[in-house]
């Protein structure tokens, strides 16, 4: 048995110190190792061994055992090693040439103007707040006293969702302006209010140049005792001002709303002519800017807060109309095409 366990051990040897490849010092790891190889079979017959036949043999075809996983072992190292180097060798791999260049992303307009509107309003006080784009009925409509017949719903052509929430809250439509959240924020934070709402809203109607079917607007309220719209002048003055570098004046004008009491529309002096009259302006001097107005106390009501107490203003203007003016666009599909070669020049 001795003799065969050395046999055994030189064989492997032999064969290992022979292999050129890792396939083959797998077979081989097999052959010698293996279940069924011959050493295996060898140690299961150990226990039909006389005690001193054990003491010598036992030791023995565990030193061979190891010795051949070792030598397997190192084998493989540099075996592994070799397949590297080879492969390296194999493969022309220039270090000084540049890397690949990825194209970089940027910012969307729309986004970029978005943090500016929210800067210069968060620097004047307002918190600003973000609401659902599927929206309730309710808060869309009623809560800001359009009631169910009431004809200024069609001011407005909507998205409907088939579902509906609840009777209260009436279907599901994709909401058509942001000022929803001024009852959801009057609900949930109460009075004093100073907040903005950056928002994509949805109408479905026509498109054109100038209108699309997804837009974004910027809703503002602010509730406190003792307001009146000569606050409301002043705050978008400045706003106006801050945005463009320069100053920006402001008109107002009769304007019909539900929600507000009394509703005006706001304009601002056009920055291409200086009021002179040009084609932005239509000959006027003043750009249409935004709907705005004291909220209206039944609005106040929905949301919770008593009229007799305080007061305050809303107004709701275009983001994306007021990115085309920034930029000079002039047709509004271009921002959601998703043409790079439109998005790239910003
Ligand atoms: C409103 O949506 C009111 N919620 C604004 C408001 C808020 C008034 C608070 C009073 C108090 P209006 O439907 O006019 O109002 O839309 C506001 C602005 O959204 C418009 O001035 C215009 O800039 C923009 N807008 C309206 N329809 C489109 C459209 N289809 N595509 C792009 N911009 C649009």
């Amino acid at each position: 048995m001795q003799e065969n366990l050395k046999k055994i051990q030189n064989q492997a040897l032999q064969e290992i110190d022979q292999c050129k490849d890792l396939k083959s010092l797998q077979d081989i790891e097999v052959k010698y190792l293996g279940r069924k190889s011959e050493l295996t079979e060898l140690m299961h017959k150990l226990k039909d061994l006389s005690p001193e036949e054990k003491k010598v043999i036992g030791p023995l075809s565990n030193e061979v055992k190891t010795y051949i996983i070792k030598k397997i072992e190192t084998t493989r190292g540099a075996l592994e090693a070799q397949e590297i180097e080879k492969q390296l060798n194999s493969e022309l791999f220039d270090i000084t040439a540049p890397g690949t260049k990825y194209d970089l992303g940027h910012i969307h307009p729309l986004s970029q103007i978005q943090y500016e509107v929210e800067k210069i309003f968060s620097d004047m006080g307002f918190a600003v707040m973000d609401g659902p784009e599927v929206e309730s009925e309710y808060y869309n409509f009623e809560g800001l006293n359009i009631p169910g017949d009431h004809p200024a719903r069609d001011m407005q052509d909507t998205f409907f969702v088939k579902d509906k929430m609840s009777d209260r809250h009436g279907r599901l439509v994709l909401r058509t302006h942001t000022s929803p959240v001024q009852v959801r924020t009057m609900e949930k934070y109460g009075a004093p209010l100073r907040v903005i709402v950056p928002g994509r809203v949805f109408r479905y109607e026509a498109t054109d140049a100038s209108h699309d079917t997804t837009f974004y607007q910027v809703e503002g309220l602010l509730i406190d005792k003792n307001i009146s719209l000569a606050h409301l002048k002043g705050v978008m003055a400045e706003f106006l001002s801050r945005l463009f570098g320069k100053e920006v004046k402001v008109r107002f004008r009769p304007g019909y709303f539900p929600f507000v009491e009394p509703g005006i529309e706001l304009d601002f002096s056009c920055l291409i002519c200086n009021e002179k009259g040009c084609s932005v302006c239509k000959r006027t001097g003043w750009v249409e800017f935004m709907g705005a107005g004291m909220v209206h106390p039944n609005v106040l009501k929905s949301g919770g807060i008593d009229p007799k107490e305080y007061q305050g203003w809303a107004f709701g203007f275009g983001l994306t109309r007021l990115v085309m003016m920034r930029y000079g666009i002039d047709d509004i599909r271009l921002l959601q095409s998703g043409d790079l070669r439109f998005l790239q020049q910003f």
